[in-house]
């Protein structure tokens, strides 16, 4: 609690339309002479983070974004004591150009959680879409580059970034998105792989326990509660080790859909690495309302009528919140069958107002997440912490 109030001192906090709810009050701090009087923002719901009682972290991304908005902080020191910076550890902001390493946002993320005693989860080391490596990496002037030219660019990147934050984080998503959407396919069809097969996620786990031995090493992928790449998941980690590179967890992006949660899939996945002795962390929950599915299906032919779809503006009606809340629930009691395999579970943005799905793969108002637009508990947060709270049978 000291930490909330020492954070909260610092800031001169206005209080935000639609804020003063029964789980928050805001105080005024009487001001010293020629100081601006400060607000004290203390909420009064119960905490997600006292709920799971270390059973596994509670976690949320957020950016930078958060350590000038007093309300904002007050939920996250409340809820959560682990965090993953949103965008700025990914390699298009830390070395867009080769060479040219930039640290501001990431230094200054990693000084916050610090003094706030969050723990910190790297995100990501190399993001292996084509879209998320820059460019330059497989250039070599006007030429491609070497594999080799690759690797050891992979080299420098991971040792320069994770070297830097060494001993500072506790977790790194090291690899992210590598594996194919297709049953066919075992890796994304990229310049990694073309150039490299599955030799570059071995070297980038070798890199980055070398650059920071106590980090836990994550591989973070979407959809593998899908048979096809659960098989795939499988044979990468058993692949990892065959070859004696470090791999301590897996992560489930979680980024889920509104009445098509793959509860069985999920079930499966976490039975599979408690198998295979690999922890597992949620990377990045949510749950949109507004669900996407249809974006894709028909060789995208209902995007145009999608594109103005935007059901629920204002509020989401009570009755899907409802349902959101008991499909939280459920898939709570679900982690918490796998506490012992669960490491974490991460929510991905602190509030609705804050999601990436407001925006992806079309404009609308979403609401996928705990807390709503004016940071709010909703009824999902009441149902994950009832959940979090009842003693497992
Ligand atoms: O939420 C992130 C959004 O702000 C960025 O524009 C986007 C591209 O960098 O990445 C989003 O986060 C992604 C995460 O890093 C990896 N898994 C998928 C997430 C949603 O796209």
């Amino acid at each position: 609690m000291k930490r909330v109030h020492s954070l909260m001192r610092v800031t001169f906090f206005l209080a935000l339309p639609g804020m003063m709810h029964s789980h928050l009050m805001a105080e005024e701090t009487p001001a010293s002479p020629g100081v601006a009087p400060q607000t004290e923002i203390v909420r009064t719901e119960k905490s997600l983070k006292e709920a799971v009682a270390k059973r596994f972290k509670m976690g949320v991304s957020v950016n930078n974004g958060v350590m000038t908005h007093p309300a904002e902080a007050a939920v996250l020191l409340r809820h959560f004591d682990t965090v993953t910076p949103e965008n700025c550890m990914k390699m298009n902001v830390t070395q867009p150009t080769e060479g040219v390493f930039r640290f501001e946002e990431a230094d200054a993320f990693v000084s916050y959680a610090q003094k706030n005693n969050l723990e910190i989860v790297g995100h990501t080391l190399l993001w292996a879409r084509p879209e998320n490596t820059p460019e330059w990496f497989f250039k070599d002037g006007d030429a491609p580059a070497s594999a080799e030219l690759v690797l050891k660019r992979l080299e420098t990147h991971i040792s320069t970034v994770a070297g830097r934050y060494k001993g500072k984080l506790a977790m790194w998503d090291v690899v992210n998105e590598a594996l194919a959407d297709s049953d066919e396919e075992y890796l994304r069809d990229t310049e990694w792989t073309r150039l490299l097969g599955e030799e570059y996620i071995i070297k980038s786990f070798e890199y980055a326990r070398k650059a920071d031995p106590d980090a836990l090493l994550i591989y973070n992928d979407y959809r593998c509660d899908r048979p096809g790449k659960l098989k795939k998941l499988i044979r990468l980690v058993q692949s990892i080790r065959a070859k004696g590179a470090p791999i301590d967890a897996i992560g489930l992006q979680a980024h889920y859909e509104y009445g098509m949660i793959p509860f069985e899939g999920i079930e499966a996945t976490l039975q599979a690495m408690r198998e295979l002795k690999v922890k597992v962390v949620f990377s990045e929950l949510d749950m949109d309302v507004v669900t996407r599915q249809r974006w894709y299906e028909d060789d995208g032919k209902h995007q145009e009528e999608l594109s103005k779809f935007d059901p629920y503006p204002s509020e989401c009606p009570p009755e899907v919140l409802e349902s959101q809340a008991a499909q939280y629930a459920r898939l709570f009691a679900l982690i918490l069958k796998y506490e012992d395999v669960v490491e974490r579970v991460t929510f991905w943005n602190l509030h609705d107002g804050q999601s990436w799905l407001n925006d992806w793969p079309w404009k609308r108002h979403n609401h996928p997440l705990l807390f709503d637009r004016n940071l709010r508990p909703k009824p999902a947060f009441d149902a994950v912490i009832e959940t979090l709270e009842t003693p497992v049978q």
